[in-house]
């Protein structure tokens, strides 16, 4: 059975699941995939993940029949064009905060006549089980461009951001979203504000008929995200996932004392 594109699968009837990885390491990312998560970003902005070993990282997620994302690092938009060359099915650009910048982006996802993208392709391809030029012309609407929402700049410019041809969606990074909201400088989750603007966003974006992602971190953010309107929120990270599951061994053994 051919697999739904990650489009469709994000409109399915079921959030999709998420993982998130920040180490360089093929096998544990498959790993993750393996054990359940439908996708797995790996993230090349706050990860320890460079160009050297993505395109590893990318193809192991696939061959374990996973769906492929990645987060550029802040900027870095000709990065997005080689993710996507690699087999990224969703490249997530951070710290976006003005139209301008969401078409700067956008320019380096999209191949003309709606963007930019240089050709080369040949490892997506090989992943896609499609012909070149079957990928080239589908490649547009089938891998998604996402913006980060995560300054008090982007709240600004939403609409206009969403308004962007060639992007396909948002998604939300909470702890630099709720830092940049708070008078302090510390990040607050569960502050009224930093709900009440990510709901305001899932609200907007999905009346733009766009995707709408959140950083999770745990179950109950994901179940929070979910139930502000988010097409889907990633779960957990590799690092967290391994300490939890090493507090949880040692516990197992010498109890909580
Ligand atoms: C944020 O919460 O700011 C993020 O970018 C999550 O990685
Ligand atoms: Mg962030």
């Amino acid at each position: 059975m051919e697999r739904p594109s990650l489009r469709a699968a994000l409109a399915g009837a079921r959030p999709l699941r998420v993982g998130w990885s920040c180490l360089p390491d093929p096998l544990a990312t498959e790993t993750m995939v393996r054990a359940g998560f439908e996708a797995v970003l790996i993230d090349l902005q706050h990860g320890v993940i460079d160009m050297g070993v993505a395109p590893a990282m990318l193809g192991a997620i696939r061959a374990a029949g996973g769906y492929a994302l990645a987060r550029i690092p802040v900027g870095e938009y000709q990065s997005a064009s080689r993710l996507l060359d690699w087999g990224a099915e969703m490249v997530v650009a951070p710290m976006i905060e003005t139209a301008d910048d969401a078409r700067a982006f956008a320019s380096f996802m999209k191949y003309p006549p709606n963007g930019l993208r240089s050709y080369g392709p040949a490892r997506a391809v090989q992943l896609s089980g499609l012909s070149s030029d079957a990928y080239r012309t589908s490649a547009n609407g089938s891998t998604l461009a996402i913006v980060m929402i995560e300054t008090r700049s982007a709240l600004a410019h939403l609409e206009a951001i969403l308004a962007v041809p060639g992007i396909d969606g948002v998604f939300v990074g909470p702890y630099d979203l709720s830092i940049a909201l708070s008078q302090d400088g510390e990040p607050g989750l569960d502050r009224p504000d930093t709900i009440a603007a990510m709901e305001r966003v899932a609200r907007q974006t999905k009346a733009a008929g766009k995707v709408c992602g959140a950083f999770g971190a745990n179950a109950a953010l994901v179940r929070r995200y979910l139930g502000l309107g988010f097409t889907f929120a990633t779960l957990s990270t590799d690092v967290d996932l391994i300490a939890g599951a090493a507090r949880a061994a040692i516990a197992e053994v010498e109890g909580d004392s």
